[in-house]
């Protein structure tokens, strides 16, 4: 299994609340490493543009004002799979739908408000990456 990057935010709902650290132990305890990480308040259009392939979707309006409400911690995790790994830590996009020990199972508030976001491909992982971070900023 190769070593893999994925991008990773923890969002607003959860900068919020306080549970940065929760978050980051449920990553390290899969064996994802934080090799990158800033904690940023995206502009609307910033994260408009970091959404934008769900710019036809019904929640796209909702979705960047939320993402552009409150800070972000951007990161970088790496590891063996990381990309599904991380999936798999975060659990399904609505909570209701997450399984146990999830982050999204025991954090999220809403289909929304679901306190992560990951990667969903190789390539979207690079792009995503090179969105937010410059090659200086990640540390392996
Ligand atoms: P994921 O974040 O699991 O990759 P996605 O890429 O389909 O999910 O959607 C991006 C984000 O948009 C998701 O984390 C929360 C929001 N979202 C998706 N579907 C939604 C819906 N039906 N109603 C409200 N927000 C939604
Ligand atoms: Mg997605």
């Amino acid at each position: 299994m190769a070593i893999e990057r994925t991008l990773s935010i923890i969002k607003p709902d959860a900068t919020r609340r306080n549970l940065t650290g929760k978050i980051n132990a449920k990553f390290e305890d899969a064996g994802l490493r934080i090799v990158a990480q800033k904690r940023v308040k995206l502009s609307a259009e910033q994260a408009g543009k970091f959404y934008e392939v769900h710019k036809d979707r019904p929640f796209y309006g909702e979705l960047v004002e939320f993402m552009a409400s409150e800070p972000v911690v951007v990161q970088v995790l790496e590891g063996e799979n990381a990309i599904a790994k991380n999936r798999e830590v975060m659990g399904a996009t609505n909570p209701a739908n997450a399984d146990a020990g999830t982050i999204r199972k025991e954090f999220a508030i809403s289909m929304g408000e679901n306190s992560v976001h990951g990667s969903d491909a190789p390539e979207t992982a690079k792009e995503e990456i090179a969105y937010f971070f410059s090659g200086l900023e990640l540390v392996g």
